[in-house]
């Protein structure tokens, strides 16, 4: 009959909400792939990753960003630069909260900075497998924001199923626009950017205290050698000669874990075996230097 092409639908969503409430979690589930870092400590995520979904006819370019929270150092205004770019020319907001706990005042803070965001906002109660009173909660986050379209408790950690309803109905919502990425592309991070990050993610659930917060990790060389195997080298910066024994550890048993650990899932996700050459290098105060954070690819 005639030539008409089917009509595409695209947009960009946003994934806020405080340090610790899923963020990352909920967009590694609707990829089904991982693409964002997680640990159990707040603020892991340091920059918009932007995860691409594609089925058919609909794309949806999510963009998961930092906790909300009040910045401390240069590092921090960094994280919080990263809300503001992801909230503008967007689709759709996923503001995201954790069931378990009341609003605090950064819900709050967050809340007046969504009121005039200009696009719907659907808050997304998470957790709720590990919540007592998850309507109650849903109720006092959805009272600090009324014009919120839609409210949605989910458990992204035990509940997939939850999570790829809330996708096609996002998938839904994306207005008629071609598609922004090539199909086949699910992250806008470079294979060496993804690396690092789980680096980052296994020094980080391992470390104590305030270490894992001084830690920034680079890729700086990445190999395919004859044998298929993968040959990574990652530099783990550290702030203070103190910092540094303490990623070694006693005999190199700490850096040894790390490497263990990200190994595994650099090959899980690479399907080929992997040699990760790890090195732990100083670079004094990088989280208050504009330089330093510049070379780190925190501008
Ligand atoms: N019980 C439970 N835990 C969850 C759920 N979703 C995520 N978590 C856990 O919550 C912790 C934080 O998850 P992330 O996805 O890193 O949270 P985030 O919001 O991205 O955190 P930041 O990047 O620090 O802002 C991890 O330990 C997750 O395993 C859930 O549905 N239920
Ligand atoms: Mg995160």
């Amino acid at each position: 009959m005639s030539n008409e092409t089917i009509p595409t639908h695209c947009g960009f969503v946003a994934i806020v909400g405080k340090p610790n409430v899923g963020k990352s979690t909920l967009l590694n589930v609707m990829l089904g792939v991982k693409v964002s870092a997680i640990t159990s400590r707040p603020q892991t995520t340091r920059r918009g990753v932007r995860g691409v979904y594609t089925e058919g006819n609909r794309q949806v370019v999510f963009v998961d960003t930092p906790g909300w929270h009040q910045p401390k150092d240069r590092l921090g205004e960094f994280m919080k630069e990263q809300i503001d770019t992801a909230l503008e020319d967007i689709d759709l907001v996923l503001w995201v909260v954790d069931l378990r706990h009341p609003p605090t005042p950064e819900d709050e803070d967050l809340a007046s900075r969504l009121q005039g965001v200009g696009v719907p906002v659907w808050i997304i109660g998470n957790k709720r497998d590990a919540a007592k009173y998850p309507e109650q909660a849903m109720q006092a986050y959805a009272a600090l924001l009324p014009e919120a379209q839609r409210h949605i408790t989910l458990s992204a950690l035990k509940d997939p199923k939850a999570v790829y309803r809330l996708r096609e109905e996002i998938l839904l919502a994306m207005p008629e626009a071609p598609f922004y990425y090539p199909t086949d592309i699910r992250s806008d991070q470079s294979r060496e950017q993804w690396a690092a990050e789980i680096v980052r993610e296994q020094a980080m659930s391992l470390l104590r205290e305030e270490i894992p917060y001084s830690i920034a990790v680079r890729v700086t060389d990445w190999q395919e050698r004859e044998n298929g195997v993968q040959y990574i080298r990652a530099e783990l910066i550290v702030e203070r000669e103190g910092h540094k024994s303490i990623v070694i550890g006693k005999g190199g048993q700490m850096l040894k874990h790390i490497g263990q650990e990200a190994r595994k899932q650099l090959e899980l996700f690479l399907g080929s075996k992997v040699y990760l050459e790890l090195v732990v290098k100083v670079i004094p105060n990088w989280r208050r230097d504009p330089r330093a954070l510049r070379e780190l690819g925190y501008e």
